[in-house]
């Protein structure tokens, strides 16, 4: 398999689950700033222009962040990336969208690209701001859901890698505070092997 990824991209949540699964895989770096996500090469792996795509071995390509989650897990039962009962499997899910569709999507993506909220620059910091409320909100929401508790949903899961990328984006670059059991949660991950190879191995 081949993870094209940006270093330190949401990407880096697929990368360590790569590594937790123990799955043999190539890394091929997107170079963004040199807008190589919108360059003919990359648009013909993903025509969205994004990172993670993953590659399979028979030359498929699978994008987005919860179906590429979920299909490393049920491609690797053994590691039991996903609850096993139907409620676990639910709330799992229900944290991932919040995650990439909410913190992301809606916060994050403010903070990065305030260009594509708003076409005047002056109103850049004014996104910037909605954006950094919209992921202390959901940092907020994800603290409380984790009060008492080591990962998200029981055991280690899909969720924790979802949780991890963002906590990243916070307190390895933004300079973001993080709640105190997100805080802790973010510990927890870093001290994991997967996470901590995902890590070298981007140069992070
Ligand atoms: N919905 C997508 C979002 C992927 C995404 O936003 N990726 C970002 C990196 S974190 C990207 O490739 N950005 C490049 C761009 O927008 O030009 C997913 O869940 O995988």
């Amino acid at each position: 398999m081949k993870l094209y990824y940006s270093p330190g991209s949401c990407a880096l949540g697929i990368h360590l689950l790569l590594e937790e699964v123990g799955a043999p895989f190539d890394l091929h770096r997107v170079n963004f700033a040199e807008r190589e996500q919108y360059g003919e090469a990359f648009l013909g792996i993903n025509p969205k222009a994004k990172v993670p795509a993953l590659q399979r071995d028979d030359g498929t390509v699978l994008t987005e962040f919860q179906a590429i989650a979920v299909y490393l897990a049920l491609t690797h039962p053994e590691k039991r990336l996903i609850p096993a009962s139907v409620e676990g499997q639910a709330r799992m899910l229900e944290a991932m969208d919040y995650i990439v569709g909410t913190i992301h999507g809606a916060g994050f993506r403010r903070l990065f690209r305030p260009a594509e909220f708003a076409a005047h620059e002056a109103d850049h910091d004014a996104v910037k701001a909605r954006g950094l409320e919209i992921v202390n909100a959901g940092f907020a929401l994800i603290d409380k859901d984790l009060a008492g508790k080591d990962w998200a949903v029981g055991d280690f899961s899909l969720a924790d890698a979802a949780i991890f990328y963002p906590s990243f984006w916070a307190a390895g670059r933004l300079n973001i505070p993080l709640p105190i059991n997100l805080q802790a949660h973010y510990r927890r991950m870093r001290a994991r092997p997967a996470v901590a190879q995902a890590l070298k191995d981007e140069g992070l």
